[in-house]
């Protein structure tokens, strides 16, 4: 299965700061603590966009940082919380993280989201820290700083696009025109064994995959030559998928 990979960077929003404030009324003396806390900073989401096909977006943009959180304010009025910040992705990406490796999320559906990083929490404003014993507290909490993380993303590429057809009709030849793929060619029958995969990219800036499969000859339902297993793996039966037939 033809991968394709970038690495990027992410910052959820850091909460925002507590308050230190005091009432102060005019005719109410030692009006008490009235220090807000602070808002919740923002998280970020991938979501799926089955309009997105390739990861070439994040080839240009590579880092993605959520807006913090409001301070908090005087009268305990609370900071607002940060919205989310929305990464869109093409359905069939896996998100890594870069230290562990470990896999954080496996993106499929449309709309399908995954929290990637939290949003710090807000700190507490002084009037969270009033006691009996200390009813005019001269402190307050500062935000909860934002995660920051490199991520990779990985497409397992489903493709649009397959080219069918006896061996060395020059199926491998024209996926290594049509797209940057560099797929093996030679004049002996079965030089391809696996599909190899490229993104074609139409002059306005939209793209599709490209799939260049091993050739088929009579009797591959039955094993002969390759078989049909690779294109199995292609889902072709899950997504609709156009075949161009190829023939000398
Ligand atoms: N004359 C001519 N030769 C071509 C053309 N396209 C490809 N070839 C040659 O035909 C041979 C087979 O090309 P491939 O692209 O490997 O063919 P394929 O269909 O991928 O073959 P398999 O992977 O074996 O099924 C190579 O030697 C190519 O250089 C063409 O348009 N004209
Ligand atoms: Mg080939």
């Amino acid at each position: 299965m033809f991968i394709d990979y970038v690495n990027i960077f992410i910052k959820s929003g850091d909460g925002g700061n507590g308050m230190v404030a005091f009432r102060r009324e005019k005719y109410v003396p030692d009006g008490g603590p009235a220090g807000g806390d602070g808002g919740k900073g923002g998280d970020i989401i991938f979501r799926v966009d089955e309009g997105l096909r390739t990861l070439m977006d994040f080839r240009y943009q590579k880092h993605f940082k959520a807006d913090r959180g409001e301070h908090g304010r005087s009268k305990n009025q609370h900071g607002k919380n940060a919205n989310p910040s929305i990464v869109l992705v093409p359905p069939g990406t896996v998100v890594k993280d870069k230290e562990s490796g470990a896999v954080i999320a496996d993106l499929t559906e449309h709309n399908e989201e995954a929290l990637v990083a939290k949003g710090g929490r807000g700190g507490l404003g002084n009037t969270r820290f009033a006691t009996p014993k200390n009813p005019a507290p001269e402190h307050a909490e500062n935000g909860e700083p934002g995660i920051e993380r490199e991520l990779i993303l990985e497409l397992k590429l489903l493709a649009d696009v397959g080219l069918i057809g006896f061996p060395s009709v020059g199926k491998s030849t024209f996926l290594s025109v049509a797209t940057s793929a560099k797929p093996k060619i030679a004049d002996y029958p079965f030089t391809t064994i696996k599909p190899n995969l490229g993104v074609v990219q139409s002059e306005d800036g939209r793209s599709f995959v490209l799939a260049d499969l091993p050739g088929l000859i009579e009797g591959a339902h039955e094993g002969v030559g390759l078989g049909h297993q690779s294109y199995d793996t292609l889902n072709v039966q899950k997504y609709s998928f156009t075949l161009l037939t190829f023939q000398v």
